[in-house]
């Protein structure tokens, strides 16, 4: 029996204000679509079925390594991260999962903390590991990298770490692990390229030995940052050559943030998808670096040309495609709540979009090499606003109608202000 954080009646006694208007926009935007014989209800229906997971540790502030400014009321441990990460799902309807990382949200008893997840109506995605921090007490430090160390008794220990990730998410219910390592180097001739990505490839081979029958293992590349050189998992290529050579359980985690600027990432979820590798994001926007700004905040019409080709990836699935669609980001100025609630209509708001896409005049404008029309095609359905459908699905599922306007009401935050230990100052990401 789950027992939601926020009152329902609250929720319902809102929505009863918007409804009208809602009605109104979503048959006047019906009548338009089924003029291109376009079922809006269909549409909805996708989007009612549509979900992405959120980050445990964006639940709360991050920081630069300048500093962090904590908010009162922000959680202090998992058990507060879930109570906001179950008010982001009841008003939003749309971020069933939530996606811890470990050992930031290691607990004694996991079997508790499933059950403890599930009465808030939260199940989980990907367990995230972390050997990019030493810990207090640690015997190898992870100073010289990871699973890439020249160091076997680092390598040893991060392996050992990952299986312990894999065990933790067996208990929660999750069948993915997501691998970011920061191994690289600051400066040219530090490490050997060849040598510390056959040490990488060796670890990792020991976690995917130990991976469950039903598990897949993200691979996360990343440009850059921590390592200011080189990184051993540093694009694309390195990491869906990584993931061939692993095998068919490995496949390939697309963090938006983790590329150069203007690098074209709708083109690399194609080619992933192509080769039967694409097998999951981490959603957020950037300007300059690995900003992990709110999704949709800076490029919304990349974060659209990205579904787009996760549309066309649906139509034309390869093994297993079934990416995991979570949210990464670092709220270092907003309520960390308020973002996710913006940043899971961002993209649903794109999927939704990309699912208008009239597909058969797209490939037919393609096949006749009638580019206007190609892009057109792609634009116009981008131009359509789609928030009555998903405000529409939102309240067939009770959620709200104007989620961030329902959650200030709430006075969820100033609430738990009262309540929370404050959450001391300091820097970095948590
Ligand atoms: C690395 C990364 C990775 C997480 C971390 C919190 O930049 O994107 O996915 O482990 O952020
Ligand atoms: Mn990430």
């Amino acid at each position: 029996m789950t027992s939601l954080p926020l009152s329902q009646d609250l929720i319902a006694e809102a929505n009863s204000r918007d409804m009208v208007a809602l009605d109104e926009d979503y048959a006047a935007l019906g009548r338009k679509l089924s003029r291109t014989g376009i079922d809006i209800d269909a549409i909805k229906e996708r989007v009612a079925s549509f979900s992405v997971a959120v980050p445990s540790w964006g639940a709360g502030r991050g920081g630069t390594r300048f500093a962090k400014f904590p908010i009162a009321g922000e959680p202090t441990n998992i058990h507060e991260k879930l109570e906001d990460c179950a008010v982001i799902n009841q008003l939003s309807r749309v971020t069933p999962r939530v996606s811890p990382h470990f050992p930031w949200d290691k607990v004694s008893d996991f079997a508790a903390l499933r059950e403890e997840a599930a009465e808030l109506g939260l199940g989980w995605d990907a367990v995230n590991s972390n050997t990019f921090q030493d810990q207090v007490g640690q015997a190898h430090t992870y100073a010289n990298g990871s699973l890439s160390s020249q160091d076997a008794g680092a390598r040893a220990q991060a392996v050992e770490h990952n299986i312990e990730c894999i065990e933790i998410g067996q208990k929660l219910g999750s069948t993915d692990l997501t691998v970011w390592v920061g191994d690289g180097t600051n400066f040219p001739g530090q490490q050997d390229f060849a040598r510390s990505l056959d040490r990488y490839l060796d670890a990792a081979s020991e976690i995917y030995a130990a991976l469950p029958g039903d598990w897949r293992m993200l691979l996360e590349h990343k440009m850059f940052e921590p390592a200011f050189y080189s990184t051993v998992i540093s694009d694309w290529g390195s990491s869906i050559l990584a993931a061939q050579e692993l095998g068919p359980k490995a496949k390939c985690l697309v963090d938006l943030g983790h590329h150069a600027p203007n690098v074209n990432i709708e083109q690399i979820v194609a080619r992933l998808h192509r080769f039967g590798k694409l097998g999951g994001f981490h959603f957020n926007d950037s300007k300059y670096g690995d900003d992990d700004l709110d999704s949709g905040s800076i490029n919304p019409h990349q974060l659209f040309l990205v579904f787009n080709e996760l549309i066309e990836a649906e139509l034309n699935p390869r093994d297993g495609f079934n990416p995991s669609y979570m949210i990464d980001q670092s709220h270092n100025v907003t309520d960390p709540i308020e973002s996710m609630l913006s940043s899971a209509e961002a993209i649903t708001q794109c999927y939704a979009k990309a699912a208008l896409v009239d597909r058969e005049a797209l490939h037919g404008a393609q096949e006749a090499n009638d580019t206007m029309m190609a892009f057109q095609a792609l634009r116009r359905a981008y131009n359509v606003d789609v928030a009555p459908i998903l405000a529409k699905a939102r309240v067939e599922a009770g959620g709200a109608i104007d989620v961030l306007a329902v959650y200030r009401t709430s006075m969820w935050r100033d609430r738990k202000g009262q309540e929370r230990k404050a959450v001391g100052l300091g820097a970095g990401i948590v």
